[in-house]
């Protein structure tokens, strides 16, 4: 089975790792489609810290992983897992129900987020010197 998932992989932390671990279980082959940065603009009004080619370099390198790509467009979705021949789009729970309509494609499942960690936990931390629980 392939397995395709979709992330922006900013400050690489274990919670990304565990994701795409997870992911690959699901199956024997994991592509995953790599955010680019013109596209974290639109989606999140963000610049990510790490660059694109840095971010796809980091993942790429993941053992789970078989395969990178950018993701240049939300709306390519569907395209993307026709090309990779995807039998499986694994997303984390954030994304709930957001990509149920591609189910005609391939099964779409959404795995829980590992708690307590994300790319703007570590900002925070950063920035003002602790968690946003703390
Ligand atoms: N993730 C996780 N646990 C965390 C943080 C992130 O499981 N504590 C998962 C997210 O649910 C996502 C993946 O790690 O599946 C990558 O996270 P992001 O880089 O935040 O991905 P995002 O920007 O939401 O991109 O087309 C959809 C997107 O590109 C998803």
């Amino acid at each position: 089975m392939r397995v395709i998932t979709f992330g922006t992989f900013d400050l690489f932390h274990v919670g990304h790792l565990r994701i795409l671990k997870r992911a690959k279980e699901l199956g024997t082959h994991l592509t995953v489609g790599i955010s680019s940065d013109s596209l974290n603009i639109r989606k999140k009004a963000k610049t990510s810290i790490i660059p694109q080619d840095q971010r796809l370099e980091i993942v790429n390198s993941i053992k789970y992983v078989d395969d990178v790509f950018y993701e240049e467009s939300m709306e390519l979705k569907r395209q993307y897992i026709v090309d990779h021949r995807a039998d499986i789009l694994v997303m984390g729970d954030d994304w709930k129900g957001r990509f149920d309509f591609l189910n005609d494609v391939c099964d779409v499942m959404y795995l829980p987020r590992t708690q307590d960690i994300s790319t703007s936990y570590l900002l925070d931390f950063i920035v003002h010197g602790k968690f946003p629980k703390e």
